[in-house]
């Protein structure tokens, strides 16, 4: 699928403040500042126009934008986050999404809905039923992704090693082809030869984003490069570095449509 459009928000000078279960140390502002602005230009290289929202120093966790809303065809969903920290997000960046889609649904309570948890595979929906998002966010989810003609596919991750959400550990690719971690490739049910499975230790790079011509991999994850490369896939790292400090991955500091 073509990616036209990202949105993404300037991470807060308060990220330390935000909910990590990494013991990483505390992410430096200004090195976070900097990396974000250099996966904005990647997103950019790679043909997606970014439209960059302020920073929101209410929320510390609020530039893991993907967290807030899914896109679902052309229906945005604003999510319900599961986090109660994290709660009040979705409204954050509702404006922005407005611009570009007059279909908004609202994930409501008692469910509970992380984008980090949904993963768009072409005509397949994979939904994370994960510490942050719960079987009545799932099948809301679910819900909405029939009616855009998707099958939605429900994939329980809760006891998956290293998997905050869904996408923590896998990433679709297009084409049919993934990338995953060896704990949740068996969850997925795929034909072996379509599941890229990253090497012992490279487990974080299973987040990776594909943007149209080019899959935008972390920075420091030599072997799922070269995996992709012999696979056909071309792929730029990206330093993430110190968003992991703070559990969040490549892909959760981006929405894209
Ligand atoms: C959180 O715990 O919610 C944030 N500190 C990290 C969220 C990362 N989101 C993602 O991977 N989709």
């Amino acid at each position: 699928m073509r990616v036209a459009h990202a949105i993404v928000r300037l991470p807060s000078s308060a990220l330390a403040d935000g909910i990590t279960s990494a013991s990483l140390g505390a992410p430096a502002y200004a090195d976070a500042c900097r990396q974000h602005a250099a996966y904005c230009d990647a997103l950019r290289q790679s043909g997606a126009s970014v439209t960059v929202l302020d920073a929101d120093l209410r929320h510390p966790d609020a530039h893991f934008v993907e967290d807030a809303a899914v896109v679902v065809g052309s229906t945005a969903v604003l999510t319900r986050p599961g986090a109660p920290a994290r709660r009040d997000e979705p409204q954050t960046i509702r404006d922005a999404i407005s611009v570009s889609f007059s279909r908004i649904e609202q994930i409501v309570a008692p469910g509970t809905l992380d984008g980090g948890d949904v993963c768009d595979a072409g005509d397949r929906l994979f939904i994370g039923i994960s510490q942050r998002t719960n079987r009545s966010g799932a099948e809301q989810l679910a819900r909405i992704a029939r009616g855009a003609g998707k099958t939605p596919v429900l994939v329980d991750v809760r006891d998956v090693a290293g998997a905050l959400h869904l996408k923590s550990a896998m990433s679709y690719l297009g084409d049919g082809n993934f990338v995953a971690t060896a704990a949740i490739a068996p969850l997925l049910r795929e034909p072996p030869e379509r599941v890229c499975i990253v090497a012992p230790g490279e487990e974080y790079a299973a987040n990776c984003v594909r943007i149209n011509a080019v899959v935008l991999v972390a920075a420091g994850y030599p072997h799922l490069r070269t995996a992709l490369a012999g696979a056909g896939y071309a792929s730029v790292p990206v330093d993430v570095s110190e968003f992991r400090k703070m559990d969040g991955g490549l892909s959760c500091l981006s929405l894209r449509f």
